[in-house]
């Protein structure tokens, strides 16, 4: 589908700012001799060679030497007429590049380009898919090796063709229900002649395939929130700074040294995981026996408090550090009872170096508990591996696509349309035309993966994410 857009001639740096090397100037449009002429005069260029020549001003000063390629359209990035302007990559003489490329596309209306906007441009002319133009984002900002790789699977079309191959046995079954509507008398037969059923949960079945790399996929994209929660004192911050390998937060023998929460990411067999030390959780008054209330914490540790059980709600995964050396107590029950249930947590037991504990995994029923020593760096790897687990992430040795929490959204949606498209098909009665309905709205959940039918405004959100040049 061909997507009308303001096609105004349109320009950007398109390497990162700073010094470099080289440095690029892009600029994209619909014919853009005028623009070349004014640059360059009479000088022709070959398209997609490489032609050294001097950038000047329109008075003829020299601003820099370098090469000048151009593209035609389609066979360039955007699909429009292209041209690439490599110089010095200094911030000034970009500078002065990109504004003579203004003065001289003045008259044709030249402009600077939007984040994104080369790239919307090639998903508007066809030259890629709106799953490939988010992986191109997410090759640029990926953070690791394993993410770059499905980046570039997801940015090859790989996984626009499996959601192809999907819709394609979508559309399939539906030619066969909507041919069979009008004539109502031959539905039921037509279920079972046509094997209606069988074809619906054999792409339930890809369906769910699918969704799993993606789940994946996605893991190495957006990771995950681990928030460390306990008592004060349990060794919160000392586990933060063990998993980072660096001293990141303050540790103290006082209860209640962190108050502000402290974030760092770290990286296990390429999964991103955020990992948010946070302010001991404890009552905030003593009630001795005397029956007198004392005050426990102050006003800036209260507000810490509140703010873990802000990071609490918003978990991925909970630890849950207990002291081995004290072991379990009343305000250990106390926290655990206000996690929310539907979020995992782990029992992370601290200081086996004083408790005398085994490092160990064990597991019974849905409680986990690990044993560790984050100071003398006892069991940590069990701990790492148990995240890994609950992340979900499986090592499956194939190459996994980097899928957007958008597109598992949308994947869902599909699933949930074909579980309510099967339990038409098996009311065996009038609903006919409700099982091709959900069939419909299936491929309409797939086909946003891939942009086909996406509205302009989710297209805006989608690009503005980009960097600019990109
Ligand atoms: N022996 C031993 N001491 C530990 C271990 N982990 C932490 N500690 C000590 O326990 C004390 C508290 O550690 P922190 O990491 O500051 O504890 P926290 O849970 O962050 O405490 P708050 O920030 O006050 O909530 C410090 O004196 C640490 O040195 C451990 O594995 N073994
Ligand atoms: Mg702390």
């Amino acid at each position: 589908m061909t997507h009308s857009y303001d096609s105004t001639p349109i320009v950007a740096i398109a390497t990162a700012p700073g010094r470099g090397g080289i440095g690029v100037v892009r600029i994209s449009g619909k014919d853009l001799s005028e623009i070349l002429s004014n640059l360059f005069g009479s000088t022709v260029l070959k398209p997609r060679h490489a032609t050294y020549l001097d950038f000047t001003q329109a008075d003829g000063t020299v601003i820099d030497q370098g090469l000048a390629i151009s593209f035609k359209a389609p066979h360039s990035y955007t699909g429009e007429e292209v041209l690439e302007l490599q110089g010095h990559g200094g911030p000034v003489v970009m500078q002065m590049l990109l504004s003579r490329c203004l003065e001289a596309g003045k008259e044709v209306g030249l402009r600077l380009a939007e984040p994104g906007e080369f790239t919307q441009r090639a998903f508007m002319n066809d030259k890629l898919d709106l799953a490939q133009a988010e992986a191109v984002a997410d090759l640029i900002e990926a953070s690791t090796e394993a993410a770059a790789k499905s980046a570039s699977q997801s940015m090859s079309g790989a996984f626009s063709k499996v959601i192809h191959q999907l819709v394609e046995k979508v559309v399939h079954l539906r030619m066969l229900v909507e041919a069979t509507l009008d004539f109502p008398e031959e539905e039921i037969d037509f279920l079972e002649k046509s094997d209606a059923r069988g074809q619906l949960s054999e792409i339930q079945k890809s369906l769910r395939a699918v969704f799993e790399q993606a789940a994946q996929g996605a893991l190495l994209r957006e990771g995950l929130n681990v928030v460390l929660a306990g008592q004060p004192n349990v060794g919160k911050s000392s586990l933060l700074n063990a998993l980072a390998g660096d001293d990141i937060a303050i540790v103290t023998p006082i209860a209640g040294t962190t108050r502000d929460k402290v974030t760092e990411t770290i990286h296990i067999e390429g999964i991103p995981l955020n990992i948010i030390d946070t302010a001991g959780i404890r009552h905030d008054y003593d009630e001795p026996e005397s029956g007198e209330v004392v005050d426990k914490i102050d006003a800036v540790e209260r507000i810490g408090i509140e703010r873990t059980w802000n990071e609490v709600q918003k978990a991925d995964v909970i630890l849950h550090l207990l002291d081995a050396s004290r072991g379990p107590t009343r305000a250990d029950e106390d926290i655990a009872a206000r996690f929310p249930s539907d979020v995992p947590v782990i029992c992370v037991w601290t200081k086996i170096d004083i408790s005398g504990h085994h490092a160990s995994v064990d597991t019974v029923g849905d409680l986990t508990q690990v044993y560790l020593s984050a100071q003398e760096h006892l069991g940590m790897d069990l701990l790492r591996q148990e995240l890994l687990r609950i992340a979900g992430w499986q090592q499956t040795g194939e190459s996994l696509y980097l899928a957007r929490e958008r597109h598992l959204i949308a994947l869902k949606h599909a699933h949930e349309h074909l579980e309510q498209a099967a339990a038409y098909a098996a009311q065996n009665d009038q609903s006919l035309d409700l099982f091709a309905e959900e069939l419909r709205l299936t491929q309409d959940r797939l086909n946003s993966i891939t942009g086909e039918f996406t509205s302009d405004d989710l297209l805006g959100v989608i690009f503005s994410r980009f960097c600019i040049g990109k």
